[in-house]
């Protein structure tokens, strides 16, 4: 298991290479091009330059969180195999660079869905909080409005302002996508890329839609057990993989997170680590990480990774925003560090427990 943050490159992180470097048992980060387009083909030039100044720093880029999915892929018309072929050449050149993890989503139009980006909590932190009564009054757009009002001046993924300009154009894309066709795009999509990342041992980390619901009409797949475990055979490849961020499978409560990852063996290249606490079924914010702290049991979840033999990069998840700090919302450093540290400590005592 490798302990990673996850950082968004020089021009957009408020945290830096040398901070993350400081936190005890940190050793990698988990990055993107942050300015990459979904559909185009990543240079090699930017990867490797990405690459060697975050080795300079003294950490390892132990994958890409994430290599975004076109949406023309995601609703399969026929322009989607340009757009497939760039994703393989990305793939190529991340191979070519030492690269072997790639996190990505199959979400329509949204990518993780917030109501509020800093809902204040009693010890005064604020973290991202989400009501479905809320987003039962909203409209996608006025949705759009408020997250861009809340986000500290920070560009939030998958919120990207270019993409929201178009969302009227990026609902009526998906008007005919149910479930059974985006599960099918997905296959088409994975079958294709499979042989590069057999040639170049590439672990494709799929993570879940978040919440793990329909919002706003949209057909959303990676929601559970049983539709993960469909993905997994319908592909049966371990590349196919996924990854397990509790986070997001957590904001339903029927999914059983331990035996979730239990019943993953093999498939988990990649997990995000957090807590939530749940106020109402529909309503839960992003606590600290301790199993003190919200609804899940961390201890349990760890142990699940553990006895599965999980060997991959693991991040703490979102954080509260702590001590005055002004970052993206989610991404700062302090209680995210804090998570770390917190998550390490658990693993070394089921380590030392299992000897
Ligand atoms: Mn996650």
């Amino acid at each position: 298991m490798d302990m990673t943050l996850r950082w968004y490159g020089r021009k957009f992180d408020t945290v830096t290479l040398k901070q993350i470097r400081q936190i005890p048992g940190v050793t990698g980060v988990i990055s993107t091009l942050y300015d990459s387009v979904p559909g185009e083909a990543w240079e090699t030039d930017k990867i490797l330059a990405l690459k060697n100044e975050i080795e300079d720093a003294g950490l390892k880029l132990l994958g890409i969180e994430s290599v975004n999915i076109h949406d023309a892929i995601k609703v399969g018309s026929p322009d989607r195999e340009q757009y497939i072929d760039n994703y393989i050449t990305t793939l190529e050149r991340l191979g070519q660079a030492d690269i072997h993890m790639v996190c990505y989503n199959f979400m329509p139009v949204f990518d993780w869905t917030r109501t509020e980006l800093a809902r204040v909590r009693p010890d005064g932190s604020t973290v991202l909080a989400y009501t479905q009564e809320a987003v039962d009054k909203l409209n996608p757009e006025d949705m759009f409005a408020s997250i861009e009002a809340d986000s500290n001046g920070s560009i939030l993924p998958g919120w990207e302002p270019e993409r929201m300009a178009k969302i009227k154009d990026l609902f009526a894309m998906y008007k005919d996508v149910d479930d059974e066709k985006l599960f099918a795009n997905l296959k088409y999509f994975l079958e294709r890329i499979m042989p590069v990342c057999d040639k170049y041992d590439i672990n494709m980390a799929i993570h879940p839609d978040d919440p793990a619901w329909s919002v706003f009409g949209l057909p959303r797949i990676i929601i559970n057990k049983e539709n993960i475990l469909r993905m997994m055979k319908m592909v049966d490849n371990p590349h196919n993989g996924v990854t397990f961020c509790s986070g997001s499978y957590g904001t339903n409560l029927e999914n059983d997170l331990p035996d979730m990852i239990r019943s993953l063996k093999g498939r988990i290249h990649f997990a995000h680590v957090r807590n939530l606490k749940f106020n109402t079924p529909t309503d839960f914010e992003e606590s600290a990480h301790l199993s003190s702290d919200g609804s899940f049991d961390m201890y349990e979840i760890m142990l699940a990774l553990y006895d599965i033999g999980f060997n991959g990069p693991i991040r703490p998840d979102h954080g509260r925003m702590i001590w005055d700090e002004v970052a993206m919302p989610g991404y700062g450093l302090y209680d995210r560090a804090l998570g770390a540290a917190y998550l390490n400590g658990l693993w070394e005592a089921i380590v030392k427990s299992h000897r």
